[in-house]
């Protein structure tokens, strides 16, 4: 029976091509792996956005996709919900399948403080992002450097404090 399943499964979804998707994971309650389909769960928001790239120019692009926020509160991170303070503690770490890599802290996105607008964009200029992966969509900054395409995870961590 489990061999049926498997044959018919890999019909459907060539094994070399599976749908791109990121692990969620760190301090969280509910680690994850989640595809660009996955992602269609939470309310999905638009954003126009135009960044300069150093080596590019400008560029502008229109995305849709839910907050990050909503996507990382979904998961459940270890922080004190009765109080804020404690939130400002937790770095976001996000990387893409080429190994780009950018940090964001949770004041940054929390509705409570930098209530940057952050979208996993699950579609780029009306193409839906599937087999790229999601992209991380910082409407915020005027550089393209942390717009990380073909997200393969994010992980969600406490800081922990150095020294004295
Ligand atoms: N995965 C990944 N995402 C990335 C990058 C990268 O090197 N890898 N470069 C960033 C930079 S520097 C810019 S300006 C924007 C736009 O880059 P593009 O011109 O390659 O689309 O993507 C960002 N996202
Ligand atoms: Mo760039």
């Amino acid at each position: 029976m489990t061999e049926g399943l498997a044959a018919s499964t890999s019909e459907v979804e060539p094994v070399s091509s599976p749908p791109a998707g990121l692990v969620l994971a760190g301090d969280i309650a509910h680690p994850a792996r989640l595809t660009v389909r996955d992602l269609h769960a939470w309310p999905q928001r638009e954003a126009r956005v135009s960044f300069e790239c150093a080596t590019s120019g400008v560029q502008c692009h229109h995305f849709q996709g839910p907050l990050l926020h909503d996507v990382l509160c979904a998961a459940e991170p270890d922080f004190d919900p009765a109080r804020r303070k404690d939130r400002l503690r937790f770095l976001i770490a996000v990387t893409g399948a080429d190994g780009h890599h950018a940090l964001l802290s949770w004041g940054e996105i929390d509705p409570d403080f930098g209530r940057a607008p952050v979208l996993l964009a699950t579609a780029m200029d009306g193409v839906a992002l599937d087999r790229h992966g999601p992209q991380l969509v910082l409407p915020q900054d005027r550089c393209g450097a942390r717009h990380i395409s073909a997200i393969t995870a994010i992980r969600v961590e406490a800081h922990v404090r150095s020294g004295a």
